[in-house]
């Protein structure tokens, strides 16, 4: 029944979600790959560092368009970060639930989206859409 329910939600989104969905099945072994295997690198892009900006706060921007790019974004512990998702193509991704720090944000093609928080702890914040599916994360180093 959930499938059957997912399955309407996707249909509802935008065209562009097949290429979500055919990009985020695999992103899923592949983005675990990636950090120590080079292969996966053609698929998902190479992590990218935040840049610490005058007042100390780490900035990044995340493309959205039917994808997270980049897919792993890399940050330091106690400096506030604040990362925008700029969307041009949100496909199913309306809504992207942090659950590490709980956080969710709301996304809409053709703006941008900032999330602030600061990292306490070093680790890995994985994010998604609220079905699972595109999905991102930032390391915490
Ligand atoms: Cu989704």
């Amino acid at each position: 029944m959930k499938s059957i329910g997912v399955l309407v939600v996707c249909l509802l989104g935008i065209s562009g979600f097949l290429i979500g969905c055919a990009s985020a099945a695999p992103a899923d072994t592949s983005a675990q790959d990636v950090e120590g295997d080079k292969p996966a690198a053609k698929k998902v892009e190479a992590p990218v560092a935040a840049t610490t900006n005058p007042e100390g706060v780490q900035t990044a921007v995340v493309a959205v368009d039917g994808k997270f790019s980049p897919a792993v974004l890399h940050v330091k512990k106690g400096q506030p970060v604040e990362v925008t998702f700029d969307t041009k193509n949100r496909s199913c991704a309306e809504t992207v639930i942090f659950k590490v720090i709980d956080q969710t944000i709301h996304l809409k093609d053709g703006e941008k989206t900032v999330l602030k928080f600061t990292p306490k702890d070093a680790g890995t914040i994985d994010y998604a859409c609220s079905m699972d599916m595109i999905k991102g994360k930032i390391v915490v180093e």
